[in-house]
């Protein structure tokens, strides 16, 4: 395995931090394609103190690639992604598009890195709120099965995008100053708002996100069996999304178990202060690698002291996006 990548979809908000994080983790390369829509071709971009052109997106960017870093939406991955690969390059796409595909691996590398090893030229990075709430969730579930998952977002405009973040100051400006406001990015008013997540509702009710939740853990868990009830909430913060978990596991556990777990547990920071009232909150998880966890509680509805409620916070465009799929580029070299 080579070196050469490439970034398709460079001027997104996930593709900004693919180079921010293969800077901040001194990533080996030995080339590097900025790749983007017609639009953003010609323009410049700079990485490690380095000006490069973007380049248009098309079948015939991959001859000279090893790895390509995709975050460009669904339909332009399954449009390119086969290209990529038959050109010879592994992509790790960060799309819904292959996630739920059997021939293609789901991967989170503090999870499931083994999975990699079956690719066949595409590797799937999981939805930011499943990364989020799976990354502490699994190492509890490997000490002590969880049954039922129930989990409830609060979801930051990042996974709207970078024009729905820009949207959301627009939007608190236009309500401070009473003047309309603009949903162009964004479905609705979010600044002082909260609604249910804009994807798109299933004949069974749910929205497209809470249904990624329940298939993408029983996916990377290898779980087909796991009970889990998702609600998927969009509010007003900027980029880490926060979400509030509860489990039922087929053993008792205490608090102090799961602290204890927690505490050495890979991509896991516990902040759990009940005394003073300081558990995570997005401004502790934005542009941090760590999901943070804390609110560690027996749920006292279950019986046998089998039920634990935590709260998460994680960065939505870091660990939920880009962090994870700079990590399974590492795990390919
Ligand atoms: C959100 N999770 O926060 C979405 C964004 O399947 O990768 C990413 C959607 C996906 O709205």
């Amino acid at each position: 395995m080579g070196k050469r990548l490439a970034i398709a979809g460079v001027t997104g908000a996930v593709g900004q931090e693919f180079l921010q994080i293969l800077d901040q983790r001194d990533f080996a390369f030995d080339s590097i394609k900025m790749l983007a829509s017609k639009r953003s071709a010609g323009k410049k971009v700079t990485f490690k103190g380095k000006e490069y052109t973007i380049e248009e997106l098309t079948e015939d960017s991959f001859g000279d690639v090893d790895i390509a870093l995709f975050s460009c939406g669904g339909s332009r991955t399954k449009e390119f992604g086969p290209a990529a690969v038959k050109a010879g390059a592994v992509v790790v796409d960060n799309s819904s598009a292959y996630r739920m595909d059997p021939e293609v691996p789901l991967v989170v590398p503090e999870i499931n890195a083994e999975a990699m090893k079956q690719h066949k030229g595409i590797i799937a990075n999981p939805n930011c709120s499943t990364i989020i709430a799976i990354v502490p969730v699994w190492p509890l579930h490997k000490a002590n099965p969880v049954k039922r998952m129930v989990v409830s977002t609060y979801q930051a405009a990042s996974g709207a995008g970078m024009a729905a973040m820009r949207e959301l100051e627009q939007q608190a400006r236009q309500v401070l100053n009473g003047e309309e406001v603009t949903c162009d990015a964004l479905k609705y008013q979010l600044a002082f708002n909260c609604y249910n997540h804009d994807s798109q509702t299933a004949p069974n009710g749910y929205n497209a996100e809470e249904m990624k939740m329940v298939n993408e853990t029983r996916k990377i868990f290898d779980c087909p069996d796991i009970g889990i009830s998702a609600t998927c909430v969009r509010i007003p913060t900027l980029r880490a999304h926060c979400e509030s978990i509860n489990l039922e596991f087929e053993s008792p556990i205490t608090p102090d178990e799961v602290r204890e777990l927690l505490s050495t547990a890979p991509g896991v920071t516990v902040m759990d202060d009940p005394e003073n009232n300081r558990h995570p909150m997005p401004t502790d998880a934005s542009g941090k690698d760590d999901v943070f966890v804390g609110r560690i509680r027996q749920d006292e509805s279950v019986p046998d002291n089998c039920g634990i409620n935590i709260w998460v916070a994680g960065d939505q465009i870091r660990k939920g996006a880009a962090l994870n799929a700079v990590q399974i580029a590492e795990k390919l070299l």
